[in-house]
């Protein structure tokens, strides 16, 4: 058994992670301000004690970090919207990236004995970068303040861990989908909002021809890297990319769906979104290299999604 703490342990990819946390029989202590979580997503369960806290409140992270002795740390808390960074710079900062930075800070100071730091990136930090697939040496190019923090706290979490002996890894995820997943936004992960659009049998926007690609990685093989990472492998200061190492276009997504809910989806096309990439997915040789392998298929994925509704 473990304590862990799970910032953002409310939100879509957390709770999913508090889920198998309290499978394995750890202790669970989750920080989230409900800005972009729910607390329905939180397990009620004696193993969790939620805070319904933000983390830039440095006097309370650093109380909880020396009142608890973390054996694991995920970092998951963040503003999660590229099109809020561009429109709150700064605030998103203070979240995405100086909260991060402190509870890193105070692990130093106190020379907290923590068995690992794992930090949540995006493939965000690769931009319009053509080359693909994108390993983690490719070369970075984040174009908004979302993508840069993602980026900076990166290497804020893997020089810290080299420099104070802190045992740290970064994760970039790739396009992570499943239950849990908000589709309030438009800028939402295009699958919920797909799912979204098949529940309520309303209209789904392709934005361009769907030609589009992504490497659309299903929330449990997500959870089964993390883990991997944390308490499945000695493996520190390195970052790795999390997705299924394949490409799939939004209309292979949109057949795939009509078959799992048997009718046609309502289709509209409207002009390329400004900014889009055309196709992107990863090369995860270093993730397959500890034994990770990913288990859902776009087919598999989705259809559990859709039950989950
Ligand atoms: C993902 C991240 C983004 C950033 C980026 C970095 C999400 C939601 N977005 O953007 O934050 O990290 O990767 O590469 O994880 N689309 C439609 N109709 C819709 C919505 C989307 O056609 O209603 C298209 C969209 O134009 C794009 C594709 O679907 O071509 C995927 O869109 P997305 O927002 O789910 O993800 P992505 O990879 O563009």
């Amino acid at each position: 058994m473990s304590k862990v703490l799970v910032t953002g342990g409310a939100g879509f990819i957390g709770s999913n992670l508090v889920d198998q946390l309290i499978q394995d029989g750890d202790e669970v202590v989750i920080v989230d301000d409900l800005s972009m979580g729910l607390a329905s997503n939180i397990p009620s369960s004696s193993k969790v004690t939620f805070y319904e806290h933000s983390i830039t409140d440095h006097n309370f992270m650093q109380e909880l970090l020396l009142k608890e002795d973390f054996d694991y740390i995920y970092l998951l808390a963040a503003i999660a919207s590229v099109a809020d960074s561009v429109a709150r710079p700064y605030e998103t900062h203070q979240i995405n990236q100086e909260a991060n930075i402190f509870i890193l800070e105070t692990i130093r100071q106190h020379n907290l004995a923590i068995k690992k730091v794992l930090f949540t990136s995006s493939a965000a930090v690769y931009g319009n970068n053509l080359e693909l697939p994108k390993r983690e040496d490719s070369t970075i190019d984040p174009l908004t303040p979302y993508a840069i923090d993602k980026f900076a706290t990166e290497r804020f979490v893997i020089d810290y861990g080299k420099l104070y002996n802190i045992p740290t890894v970064a994760v970039r995820f790739f396009n992570v989908y499943g239950p849990r997943q908000n589709p309030k936004s438009p800028y939402s992960g295009v699958l919920s909002l797909i799912t979204q659009a098949a529940k309520h049998q309303s209209a789904f926007t392709i934005f361009g021809d769907g030609e589009q690609t992504r490497d659309f990685v299903f929330i449990k093989d997500v959870i089964q890297a993390l883990c991997l990472l944390t308490k499945g492998s000695n493996i520190v200061h390195q970052v790795f990319n999390v997705g299924v190492g394949k490409h799939t276009s939004l209309n292979q997504v949109i057949q795939v769906y009509e078959q799992i809910i048997n009718r046609e989806l309502q289709i509209i096309h409207k002009a390329e979104r400004v900014g889009d990439i055309k196709h992107s997915y990863a090369d995860i040789t270093q993730l397959r290299r500890l034994g990770y392998q990913p288990h859902y298929d776009i087919t598999t994925g989705l259809k559990l999604y859709w039950e989950s509704l």
